[in-house]
């Protein structure tokens, strides 16, 4: 039982499994694993598909003949174990050139490079099935006001998405563009910091059909803000296109820590909403190791991100199948048809009669059972039910 399978569709990135535990005070504590090696790990851990940086695969300076050596291998590693690729992006935040921006860089030079890079992950991501592009901005932002740039910075972020998404029509690659917001970290504030942010980005783009969401747990909950309701807003929009699941505290630096490792009862209602949504994309780990371990660690990690979703899972279905949930719920969402009759869409008539109503006086006093629902969900979670 929690048995992940690739029909459960977990996917990881190469620098998530792959992460070698350098952070701003301390070296790497982990040798680099080879990218063949790390799907033939996933692959045996039930995993579905394997994310990547252009720069995961091909670093930075590869020769032709390398990367043609590269590209050949992790090919045929994905043939030997199904494993797919659904999603790439750019890493537009390495480089010393990105270090103010890349996108939105001052220096026409380093957004020209920052654009030509994102052209050229279209082209390796196609040629490896990829379907999603991710953007994730984390140098397009600021510690300094002085220079103006938050009114600028839109436009050529803006200028650069519409480039990136007619490429792709031109292409032919059919990519869906799936945009991920930060708050802070690496800059100190990132421009597009939540997903309600992207959101309203979303609707000024040129192809806004091929633009959505990639939100990511760790993200909203650095801000303190709630996490299943970012989902569910980026869902209620038809804008769920891929997530990043890990978990992380409040008020830190990205811990990108295991699924679940810390905030349980978000990671339970998360599940819950993505797995009765009807989004049928990844789930993938955008998370890694602690630094205290070793490789065996890191596997121990992956495995227990995805047996943690799958347990989640089987508690959701058990809640939301418990009698006692169902009878609370059915009187939480009781509507009287006096009421119902006066609402949705607008008529003169009904603004009429809206305002002649009077509320009855047990619509104030009534008790909404949220203590005892709570505590079933709570119960569930703690296997007691
Ligand atoms: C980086 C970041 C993540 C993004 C990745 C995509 S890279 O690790 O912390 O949140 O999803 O570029
Ligand atoms: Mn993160
Ligand atoms: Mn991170
Ligand atoms: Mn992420």
């Amino acid at each position: 039982m929690y048995e992940p399978r690739p029909e459960h569709k977990f996917t990881f990135g190469l620098w998530t499994v792959g992460n070698i535990g350098r952070d701003p005070f301390g070296e790497a504590v982990r040798a680099r694993l080879e990218p063949d090696y790390v799907v033939h790990k996933l692959a045996e851990l039930g995993a579905y598909g394997v994310n990547l940086h252009d720069e995961d695969l091909i670093p930075r300076g590869t020769s032709p003949t390398e990367r043609a050596a590269i590209l050949r291998r992790f090919k045929k590693a994905l043939e030997e174990t199904g494993l797919k690729v659904p999603m790439v992006t750019a890493n537009l935040f390495s480089d010393p050139a990105f270090k103010d921006g890349a996108l939105t860089s001052p220096d026409p030079w380093v957004r020209a490079y920052a654009l030509k890079k994102s052209l050229e992950t279209m082209d390796l991501g196609a040629e490896l099935g990829a379907q999603i592009y991710v953007v994730w901005p984390g140098r397009e932002g600021a510690e300094v006001e002085a220079t103006g740039k938050a009114q600028k910075a839109w436009g050529w972020f803006r200028e650069a998405l519409n480039f990136m998404a007619a490429y792709s029509e031109d292409q032919g690659y059919g990519y869906r563009f799936a945009l991920e917001p930060k708050p802070n970290e690496p800059r100190g504030d990132i421009y597009l910091p939540t997903v309600g942010s992207m959101l309203a980005l979303i609707g000024t783009l040129e192809r806004p059909h091929l633009f959505g969401l990639n939100p990511e747990f760790a993200h909203e909950t650095m801000a303190g803000l709630n996490f299943v309701h970012a989902v569910a807003q980026a869902l209620d929009a038809g804008k769920l296109f891929h997530i990043d699941l890990n978990d992380q505290r409040m008020s830190r630096f990205d811990q990108d820590l295991r699924f679940g490792a810390e905030n349980l009862k978000a990671s339970f209602f998360l599940v819950d909403l993505l797995e009765h949504s009807g989004y049928d994309g990844p789930r993938h780990f955008d998370a890694h190791a602690l630094r205290t371990e070793d490789e065996v660690g890191v596997w121990a990690f992956a495995r227990g991100c995805m047996r943690t979703y799958l347990i989640l899972k089987e508690k959701a279905r058990a809640f939301r199948e418990d009698p006692e949930v169902k009878a609370l719920l059915d009187e939480y969402y009781r509507a009287d048809p006096e009421p119902l009759a006066l609402l949705g869409p607008y008529s003169p008539e009904k603004a009429q009669k809206l305002k002649a109503l009077t509320l009855p006086e047990v619509r104030r006093s009534r008790g909404y059972a949220l203590e005892a629902l709570d505590q079933l969900a709570v119960e569930h979670l703690l296997g007691v039910r």
